[in-house]
């Protein structure tokens, strides 16, 4: 029988070149791991059945090359992509790496540097049009403050609105056909990083000059980091119609930026967040920006990428057996009985009759609060699928 774990192409699992080229380098020592050449990872990642590679500018193109060397950076990158059926779903820039961002990129106090910063991300959106991206994130690392004395936050949230409404109309006049990503952090590397949460960038996008070509790109470990849920934040999204993209690593809460392999730290909040994007039908590419252990050499690393895949598939199984448990989908039509199945107790739309009808209703309040739940009962259940016992 074949692998039910091993990864299709519709599974659309993807992976950055800084994810699986990650050197192992930290605030306390250098690089472990030698530099993986753009070429070799696309190879790699053909090699563990992943679908697609995404990039930052840098990851492939040096920020000071001459314009023949990016060209011929390019086409050989193009090639091999090519060769091995590997998709570039995804582009992004970086803005946080070179020191010209120490105070930010298109929230810095100096003009120039705004100015740059735009420039730098019409030139990886060409980059990542050529190379048949339709999906553009921003993460805006540099977006952010050490000490409040810098600048007016609501002056930094002005500037970014001011560059993301440009960045669109950059993608329309060119005809990119980009659906931009905002990806939110809460800190690391600034001390307070600006739009600190996914909610914060659901809340902006509705104030762009062209919301209906921007969404997020919500990150595991970003929410988690802060102590969040991150299913929840994930959900809004959705049901804002605005989840474009995703983000997936895992995290222990209140540590610095894990990026550990997906669902290798929180298994249940792993498993939710897979259940949900299956069953919502989530169509977009599942991306890991995660890396391996610093302990790891190149094999380290493909069982690192590979354990992401896998880590999906089987909690993808898991979420299909939970929908499938007679027990547990008893208990719920239960619990939905119990909570008033379909009888009608909101009068609505919104009316005088129905608004009357409402406030005419006599309700048995301590008769309803003294219901059990029985949600010790079905997480125990949820457990036991997830351990593998049902
Ligand atoms: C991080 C971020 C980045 C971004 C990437 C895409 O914590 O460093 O998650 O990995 O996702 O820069 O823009
Ligand atoms: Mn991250
Ligand atoms: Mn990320």
């Amino acid at each position: 029988m074949s692998d039910p774990y091993a990864p299709r192409r519709e599974d659309k699992f993807s992976f950055g070149l800084w994810t699986v080229g990650n050197r192992g380098r930290d605030p306390f020592g250098d690089a472990v791991r030698d530099p993986l050449p753009p070429t070799a990872a696309v190879a790699m990642l053909a090699e563990i059945g992943a679908w697609g590679v995404n990039l930052h500018d840098n990851d492939l193109v040096p920020i000071d090359a001459a314009a023949a060397e990016r060209d011929r950076i390019v086409k050989e990158f193009a090639g091999a992509c090519e060769r091995h059926g590997i998709v570039v779903p995804m582009a992004t820039v970086n803005l946080f790496y070179d020191p010209v961002f120490r105070d930010g990129a298109f929230t810095a106090n100096d003009r120039r540097i705004r100015a740059y910063a735009l420039q730098k991300t019409m030139t990886a959106m060409d980059l990542g049009a050529q190379l048949g991206a339709k999906i553009f994130v921003l993460w805006g690392g540099r977006e952010g403050t050490e000490t409040d004395a810098c600048r007016r936050p609501d002056e930094a949230i002005k500037r970014l609105r001011e560059a993301v409404d440009y960045l669109c109309e950059y993608s329309i006049e060119r005809d990119f056909g980009f659906k931009f990503a905002l990806e939110a952090k809460p800190n690391e590397p600034r001390g307070d990083i600006y739009m600190a949460t996914t909610g914060a960038y659901l809340g902006f996008i509705e104030t762009l000059a062209h919301p209906e070509m921007v969404g997020v790109n919500p990150e595991v470990a970003h929410e988690q980091m802060a102590g969040l849920n991150v299913l929840h934040a994930v959900a809004q999204a959705w049901e804002a119609g605005k989840l474009f993209h995703i983000d997936l690593n895992d995290q222990m809460p209140g540590r610095y930026d894990q990026d550990f392999r997906f669902g290798s730290a929180n298994v249940k909040s792993a498993f939710w967040l897979v259940k949900f994007l299956e069953d919502v039908g989530y169509a977009g590419p599942r991306h890991f920006d995660a890396h391996a252990y610093r302990t790891e050499d190149l094999e380290g690393v493909k069982d690192f990428a590979r354990g992401c895949m896998r880590t999906y598939l089987i909690l993808r199984e898991r979420a299909r057996r939970w929908n499938a448990d007679p027990e547990i989908q008893g208990l719920l039509s239960e619990m939905d009985g119990k909570a008033g199945g379909s009888e009608v107790a909101i009068p609505a739309p919104h009316s005088s009759r129905h608004r009357e009808a409402l406030l005419a209703t006599t309700f048995d309040r301590a008769g309803l609060a003294k219901r059990g739940m029985a949600y010790e009962h079905l997480d125990q259940l949820t457990m036991e699928v997830l351990l593998g016992v049902r």
